[in-house]
């Protein structure tokens, strides 16, 4: 953990009282200068550090902003989703910065984030607007040992954990829709976008990339989709500390990752599927180079949908656009 990152978590679990600069500078083995340096460093990055010399330093309030640091210090260093964060001011996508970390053999576990992306994209060539500062656009590297066919389970992985961070930080409960989006009110608010790099047997590695819709209000979204997404802020009616979501999300997520991986995908599935609209519904689902009609019977053991064409037959689908009808 970088310096700055450790004072933070001193600051943090002094919670409203102070930490002296002497016990800062032993526990860091620096000099009272050179934490007074890292300090006022903090502080012109908009972090509300009160400074008293006979009680020390305390945490008022952190910058809406995010922080590797902050991140971290937050995450304190436990888990593997997160080990490594980077933070962009802006980048075309986060997925595309992920994949040259990738490409240059950097270990499973690193987070890139964007306070906006320029480049911003959904599946199949679409577009994803992402607004500077005011949502969470996000991807994380992984190195999974499952069989490229079963990737899907990294969609429906990360579907449900999101949820439940959403839930726990804001007390909202998204629906989710096959296979990666989440919504509110049947409006979008997150959606998820799994870039596999692999071998016939063997995945190189996945890019899960997300985007949360936290604190837009309508007028920062393009008027052509204002009326498909919404935010946690404009359905909360109150803004959300954006690093507290992340933070939860990563923890979220690194537990269902660890389930994937031990063979208990089935747990996942079932809150998954108690949590999504699509199950059961008539549907068409627009493919590549087809579209298909019918009814979603269930999920199978790779994350795939299941569908019962109007023609009686049973299909596999893995990806695509998914368009729900009334019974
Ligand atoms: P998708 O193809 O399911 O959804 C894309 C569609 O969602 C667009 O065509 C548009 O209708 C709608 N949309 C665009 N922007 C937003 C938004 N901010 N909120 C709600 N709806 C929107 C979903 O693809 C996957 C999106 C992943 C985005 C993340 S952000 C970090 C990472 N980097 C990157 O380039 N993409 C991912």
């Amino acid at each position: 953990m970088t310096i700055d990152a450790q004072i933070l978590v001193a600051l943090r679990s002094a919670q409203s009282s102070s930490v002296s600069g002497a016990e800062l500078a032993t526990q860091l083995q620096m000099s009272r200068a050179a934490i007074w340096a890292r300090i006022e460093e903090l502080r012109s990055l908009g972090y509300e550090i009160e400074a008293s010399p006979h009680e020390g330093y305390r945490l008022i309030k952190c910058p809406d902003l995010l922080h590797a640091d902050d991140l971290l210090a937050r995450l304190g260093g436990l888990q593997k989703i997160g080990r490594d964060i980077r933070v962009f001011r802006e980048t075309t996508s986060t997925n595309d910065s992920t994949e040259r970390l990738a490409r240059d053999g950097v270990a499973e576990g690193v987070v890139v984030f964007a306070e906006s992306q320029t480049k911003g994209r959904g599946r199949l060539g679409r577009r994803w607007s992402s607004p500077a500062g005011k949502g969470l656009w996000f991807s994380i590297l992984l190195r999974p040992k499952i069989s490229p066919q079963a990737v899907t389970q990294i969609t429906i992985a990360s579907a449900v954990s999101l949820r439940r961070a959403i839930k726990n930080v804001t007390g909202l409960t998204p629906e989710i829709k096959w296979p990666n989006d989440l919504l509110l009110n049947g409006l979008k608010i997150a959606g998820i976008l799994t870039e596999l790099s692999s071998e016939p047997d063997a995945i190189k590695h996945v890019i899960l990339g997300i985007g949360v819709d936290v604190n837009l209000t309508s007028e920062d979204f393009p008027e052509e989709l204002r009326t498909v997404a919404t935010s946690l802020r404009i359905v909360a009616r109150r803004q959300f500390d954006r690093a507290a979501l992340a933070v939860e999300i990563l923890r979220e997520f690194e537990r269902d990752y660890q389930l994937l991986h031990t063979d208990r995908f089935e747990e996942l599935a079932n809150e998954w599927a108690n949590a999504c609209t699509t199950l059961g519904k008539i549907v068409t689902i627009e493919l590549a180079d087809r579209s298909l009609h019918g009814r979603v019977e269930a999920l199978d053991q790779d994350g795939a949908l299941l569908l019962r064409t109007e023609y009686g037959r049973l299909e596999r689908i893995l990806g695509g656009i998914v368009h729900s009808h009334p019974d």
